[in-house]
């Protein structure tokens, strides 16, 4: 009982001091991208910015989506063939996995340690609960995908600034994530620079697992885990209380969880703020083959986290401008499956 007491005090000062300190309690508004910023002009911006002239979407309504939902879909963007062949690769990639250093993560096996797949069992690689880590190190094709010029059109309007590749996950079936916002975990130095990419693989079935979002919860109040809006290690709450706080502040909003349900070749792009989810696999038959990719701008993430403390500039590749930085953990492997270089 004492010892209790003891702990609930420690917490009630450790939480005073972190207050003491003033941690960050939402965006900083000297670095917002244009588009956040209270009164963003659309107009404004588009009567100045050149669309490129191949762009086939109407870009003042995917801004204005953007600013107002915090995402967009892109019907009918990737070319098939760059899907598929990324899939096949993919999979053979799994297959021969005893010759590939990049990392993997899979549920109950090493949790949330990251582990080479060349060291995790087959069967585990291909099965629920796993997800590929940055597969486009290894990849040309993933690169070119992340990259499509559709994508790099979009970002580059919506930052109107460098951009560049933050991470990037495979998954071949449902995440069934609960929900949260990105930028608590996927940090680069300017919290509100992310934005991420969502990607099928093939077309998704509603009893898959599909992911779930809540248009217009990246305006939300955010979540202040006791250290901030930011998680750390020694945060006070935790993901799970994270997610109930998202879950019920939308329903106290109004917000409606949207389901998406998109077809191969389609893709959903989402602010750093949106919150989603994965949801419950219905049929653990179903695949829901898919490509998350997350970017920032060259401001934010000006070389890889990997990197060591004494290195400030990494070795990248570019692609529709945009910055994607060598793999200093894995750089032998950088680019070895080059399928993707005839697209
Ligand atoms: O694909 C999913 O189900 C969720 C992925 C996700 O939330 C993420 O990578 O940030
Ligand atoms: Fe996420």
């Amino acid at each position: 009982m004492e010892s209790k007491f003891k702990d609930r005090l420690r917490r009630l000062y450790r939480m005073a001091k972190h207050k003491l300190n003033d941690p960050q309690r939402d965006f900083d508004v000297a670095t917002l991208p244009w588009i956040d910023l209270p009164g963003a002009d659309i107009d404004a911006f588009l009567a100045t910015y050149k669309t490129p002239s191949d762009f086939p979407y109407d870009l003042k309504s995917l801004l204005t989506q953007w600013r107002d939902q915090g995402y967009v879909i892109l019907e009918g963007a990737l070319p098939i063939s760059w899907v598929d062949g990324l899939w096949q690769e993919v999979e053979t990639t799994i297959d021969q996995h005893e010759q590939h250093s990049l990392k993997a993560s899979v549920y109950q096996f090493n949790d949330k340690k990251e582990t080479p797949i060349k060291d995790v069992p087959k069967e585990k690689l291909a099965g629920i609960g796993a997800r590929l880590l940055e597969y486009h190190n290894s990849s040309v094709a993933a690169k070119k995908v992340m990259t499509h010029r559709h994508i790099a059109t979009f970002l580059d309007a919506v930052f109107h600034e460098p951009v560049c590749v933050l991470q990037s996950l495979i998954f071949k079936y449902g995440s069934q994530q609960d929900t949260h916002q990105d930028f608590p975990w996927v940090r680069s130095k300017i919290a509100s620079h992310l934005a991420a990419a969502w990607i099928p693989l093939e077309d998704v079935h509603i009893d898959a697992g599909p992911l779930y979002y809540y248009p217009g919860s990246h305006r939300m109040p955010k979540f202040d885990f006791g250290t901030g809006i930011l998680h750390q290690v020694d945060s006070f709450y935790s993901p799970e209380e994270f997610s109930v706080y998202l879950d019920k502040t939308c329903a106290k909003l109004g917000i409606p969880q949207k389901t998406l349900l998109l077809k191969k070749g389609d893709l959903l792009l989402w602010h750093g703020g949106l919150a989603h989810g994965g949801n419950r696999i219905g049929d653990a038959t179903l695949t829901r083959k898919s490509f998350v990719c997350h970017y920032s701008t060259v401001r934010s993430y000006s070389r890889h986290r990997f990197e060591a403390p004494e290195v400030d500039k990494s070795a990248a590749t570019y692609y529709n401008d945009i910055t994607i930085y060598v793999n200093p953990e894995n750089a032998a492997e950088e680019d070895k499956l080059a399928g993707g270089a005839a697209w």
